[in-house]
């Protein structure tokens, strides 16, 4: 699976890694994990991410971080660039020209559609996160796996398993996580970083979500919006918003849930789906991506344009 990628990597020095704007646990632990990797076998790395540089509260205990630039400060032709868990070159955000400037790119993801947009590509859907992808990478180099690489890996495979609980979780992701606890992990210590340590301000965001999220029983769906004026009622950030939707989701007779947030670079639409719906297809024809029960697309117009279109694709995806 690794083989022409540890090729391309003997003959870099300077190696580039990227993730997907908004990272969420798999990418910062993906990027953050690789780049540990690579820099104990002599690599000069530097990991970014398209738009603002900054960890979300939650991550800030990762190890690996002195490698992080701001996507401005990246050369704009890279001689070789990974992009990590992104499922299509567009999701890189402001790192997608340096991507394409690139002289070798390599895309290592989980995501089921994704567009194999690199020189190099290893797409594996049947992980349940990038991070996975990683380990066995490690694997392949040889690497010594130190506590700080596999607190990263560990990361990103607890979020994007949710705490091993979503059904993309299988053997090999407990597996993976037992080795990475034979490396020191500690899961408790894991969990209070990213489950115990919310702000009050995410805390409040969260409340006016939910006060506002509607449900229709009849079609199964349940959404609620996100505005800039409730950004900035709360404090919160749109960081704060990432595990909102599952509660939405918990709901009994949900079958699509939906948060839309109107973020900095526009409008985003998070769908998660309790199995019988595809929202995978629905983000992509949108120009979006994912999995069946987990995907996101920038939505076009105005929120209530966007929900009046998504509700027609929940019905139609109904009598499919
Ligand atoms: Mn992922």
């Amino acid at each position: 699976m690794f083989d022409e990628i540890i090729e391309v990597l003997q003959g870099q020095r300077d190696i580039v890694l990227a993730t997907h704007i908004l990272p969420d646990g798999d990418a910062i632990g993906s990027l953050l994990g690789l780049g540990l990797i690579l820099r104990n076998a002599g690599k000069n790395i530097i990991a970014t991410w398209g738009g603002r540089m900054e960890v979300p509260a939650q991550y800030a205990f990762l190890a690996g971080q002195e490698m992080l630039a701001a996507a401005g400060d990246i050369p704009r032709e890279p001689g070789l660039i990974i992009a990590l868990d992104c499922g299509s070159r567009e999701r890189l955000g402001s790192v997608e020209k340096n991507f394409k400037h690139a002289q070798i790119s390599i895309n290592i993801d989980h995501h089921r559609n994704n567009s194999t947009f690199g020189t190099f590509n290893v797409v594996q859907p049947a992980y349940a996160a990038t991070a996975q992808l990683v380990l066995e990478l490690g694997h392949a180099l040889n690497t010594e796996f130190s506590l700080d690489i596999a607190e990263n890996l560990y990361t990103g495979l607890v979020t994007d398993t949710g705490r091993f609980q979503y059904s993309n979780t299988d053997a090999s992701s407990f597996l993976a996580a037992a080795e990475l606890i034979g490396y020191g992990v500690d899961p408790a210590r894991i969990f209070r970083h990213i489950y115990e340590n919310s702000s009050y301000e995410r805390l409040r965001l969260a409340g006016l979500a939910f006060a506002k999220t509607v449900f229709d029983p009849a079609s199964g769906f349940i959404y609620t919006t996100i505005t800039k004026e409730d950004f900035a009622a709360t404090g919160g950030s749109v960081e704060d918003t990432e595990n909102l939707i599952d509660s939405l989701r918990a709901v009994a007779g949900v079958r699509v849930a939906a948060v839309l947030k109107e973020t900095e670079g526009g409008l985003r639409i998070s769908l998660r789906s309790t199995g019988v719906v595809d929202v995978g297809l629905i983000a992509g024809r949108k120009g979006g991506g994912g999995h069946k029960l987990a995907a996101g697309y920038n939505g076009r117009g105005s929120i209530e344009e966007s929900l009046i279109d998504l509700k027609d694709e929940v019905a139609s995806a109904d009598n499919a």
